[in-house]
């Protein structure tokens, strides 16, 4: 039998609340792209209504490197709230989820509404601020497995994120050397410009997709502009070190 949205976004909301994972939607049935969102947006709904409130977006999928680990090549949008936001050298629960993930991304912070299509040279107008971050991900799906519309409608696996220290927003980000860290081993390395060829296309990128979905980009919101390696697995007692060259560290432990 199908699913409806509200069916469908509740099961989503559920997995990650109990940390319980999930069958894939399209192991039983075909949703589109525009359906994928409302599931999104309803799932969403549910953590607003629980006290969660808005900070911004993550864009996925916007290096090869993220492309290939999973299999899905378009990019992707989710949304962020602050009970994801973790502070920097602040702790993660493990029980708190199904089969975490961690991986290195470059954050922004918006200083006026994006209410269209913007270009590369005007990016710098729109954001007061970079910074380093890490993003946890943790699909609500078995095994970490989904299609394009599975992981748009589990949010695009967003779950925690820690940002650096802001920067100002004329800090080079360009051919960034990318370290990520395990307990002192690098287990990931990578370069910013494997995001879209430069990290700052990714803000073009999420105001074409601001334009196509209807969202709302407000001054003061984060921004994720995808990582630029693959996401690895983070256990109970790791300790989490991302190296951003001129943005610095960043840190989370694993508890
Ligand atoms: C989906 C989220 C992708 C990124 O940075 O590319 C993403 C996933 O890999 O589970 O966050
Ligand atoms: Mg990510």
């Amino acid at each position: 039998m199908q699913q409806s949205i509200q069916q469908l976004a509740t099961t989503l909301d559920t997995a990650a609340f109990q940390a319980t994972a999930t069958q894939q939607i399209s192991a039983n049935q075909a949703i589109t792209l525009a359906q994928a969102y409302a599931i999104q947006a309803t799932s969403l709904a549910r953590r607003y209504a629980r006290g969660e409130t808005h900070t911004g977006f993550k864009l996925g999928f916007t290096s090869k490197a993220k492309m290939e680990q999973m299999g899905v090549h378009d990019i992707i949008w989710g949304r962020l709230t602050d009970k994801m936001h973790i502070v920097q050298g602040g702790a993660l629960s493990r029980t708190q989820y199904i089969h975490p993930r961690v991986e290195p991304e470059i954050a922004f912070r918006i200083s006026r509404s994006i209410d269209r299509i913007i270009s590369i040279a005007e990016v710098p107008d729109f954001i007061d601020g970079v910074a380093g971050a890490l993003e946890v991900i943790d699909s609500r799906y078995q095994n970490f497995k989904f299609s394009l519309e599975d992981v748009i409608a589990d949010n695009c696996s967003s779950t925690a994120y820690v940002l650096g220290d802001w920067l100002p927003a004329d800090t080079i980000i360009q051919n960034l050397d990318i370290n990520l860290q395990i307990n002192g081993e690098a287990v990931q390395t990578g370069n910013s410009n494997a995001i879209l060829g430069n990290p700052l296309e990714s803000l073009v990128e999420m105001s074409k997709m601001a334009q196509r979905y209807g969202l709302h980009i407000a001054a003061g919101e984060v921004i994720l502009a995808g990582a630029a390696t693959s996401a690895v697995h983070i256990h109970a007692g790791d300790v989490i070190e991302g190296q951003f060259e001129t943005l610095g560290k960043v840190h989370l432990k694993v508890v």
